[in-house]
């Protein structure tokens, strides 16, 4: 087959459908590029997903997110279960750099054809990350896959939103991660559904499940209390046990019927994201593309306007919002 195989909606279609690797690199990069066939594909597809269980690995650079999910790919695919894989790195999405090295580590799955492993970037995206991210989501959910991991480094707004369609969050960390256990303690950073402490052998592993047990003790209300893995993904140590803990959070999530209800959740902080970032676009490039808004800027710069009036004429003019756009009235 061509490597310049010209896919029509309908071949596209089928192929995810199918499964077929080059259909699904094809599909996620119409998605990356916000193609109109990517887009006419997943509305197509939509109805025939939600069936994969999507679990997002979220934590600081270098702690071990891609080699963890390296090793538990090996372990689900024990199972027989098919796996897709969709790695997000906001801070190089044009450079090969930090994906290479995912590449690498997860190079070992690369010729198994119920494993579809991808790096994500966001050229030319209108609703940024958080869309691309969904809209890849959605094809390898259609393609069949069971599990799907969604890998992304855990501070920032975009992060945030990409990894708030997981069924389940597993924050992975690694001795000496004290900016996260930092952010975990002032409520910055949500407290995620299970702990991977990563690098166990590190000399510092002990004190570190003892600060993030610390943490969560202090919350004794949930009613899931996030359990903490202790791991090295280098030689597969907790991994079976980790994933048990990921699949009885899926099983309590069945359980008391909370499934349904958080992906509901997660839909619509979908639908909200993808909307509020085109929504940014849209507003930057009509600012950009017109001189008497571009003007209002420079006069709230010379404290001729002051800077909500200049708000609510760029609303009004952009948006056409009338009078839902004045502030504090009621
Ligand atoms: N010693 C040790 N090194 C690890 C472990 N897991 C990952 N690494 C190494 O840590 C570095 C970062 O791993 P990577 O999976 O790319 O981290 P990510 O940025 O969180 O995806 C790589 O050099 C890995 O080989 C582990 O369990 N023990
Ligand atoms: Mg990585």
């Amino acid at each position: 087959m061509s490597r310049r195989r010209d896919w029509t909606g309908e071949t596209l279609a089928a192929g995810v459908r199918a499964g077929d690797r080059r259909a699904l690199a094809r599909a996620i990069t119409l998605v990356e590029n916000g193609d109109p066939l990517a887009y006419e594909l997943v509305r197509d597809v939509y109805p025939e997903t939600g069936s994969a269980y999507v679990v997002g690995v979220t934590g600081p650079p270098g702690v071990g997110k891609s080699s963890l999910i390296a090793a538990l790919v090996r372990q689900i695919r024990t199972e027989d279960k098919s796996v897709g894989v969709i790695s997000v790195d906001p801070s190089s999405p044009f450079t090969q750099g930090a994906l290479l090295g995912d590449r690498i580590r997860l190079s070992e799955h690369f010729l198994d054809p119920d494993v579809f492993i991808r790096s994500m970037g966001t050229r030319g995206h209108l609703g940024g990350l958080a869309e691309a991210t969904l809209q890849a989501l959605l094809v390898l959910d259609a393609a069949g896959k069971d599990v799907i991991f969604v890998e992304t480094v855990g501070t920032g707004q975009s992060e945030v939103e990409v990894i708030g369609i997981a069924d389940t969050v597993l924050l992975v960390l690694m001795p000496g991660s004290g900016d996260s256990i930092q952010a975990l303690k002032a409520g910055i950073m949500e407290i995620p559904d299970v702990i991977a402490i990563n690098k166990k052998d590190h000399p510092a592993a002990k004190t570190m499940l003892n600060e993030v047990r610390s943490i969560l003790t202090l919350d004794k209300d949930r009613p899931w209390r996030p359990p903490i893995v202790l791991t090295e993904a280098m030689t597969d140590e907790g991994v079976a046990k980790l994933w048990e803990k990921v699949e009885e959070h899926r099983a309590h999530l069945q359980e008391d019927g909370s499934l349904e209800e958080r992906r509901r959740r997660n839909l619509a902080g979908g639908v909200f994201a993808v909307a509020s970032a085109r929504a940014k676009t849209h507003l930057q490039t009509a600012v950009e593309g017109d001189p008497e808004l571009r003007r209002l800027l420079d006069e709230v710069q010379q404290r001729e306007l002051d800077p909500l009036t200049a708000v609510r004429e760029i609303m009004d003019k952009v948006f056409k919002l009338g009078d839902g756009n004045r502030p504090n009235t009621r």
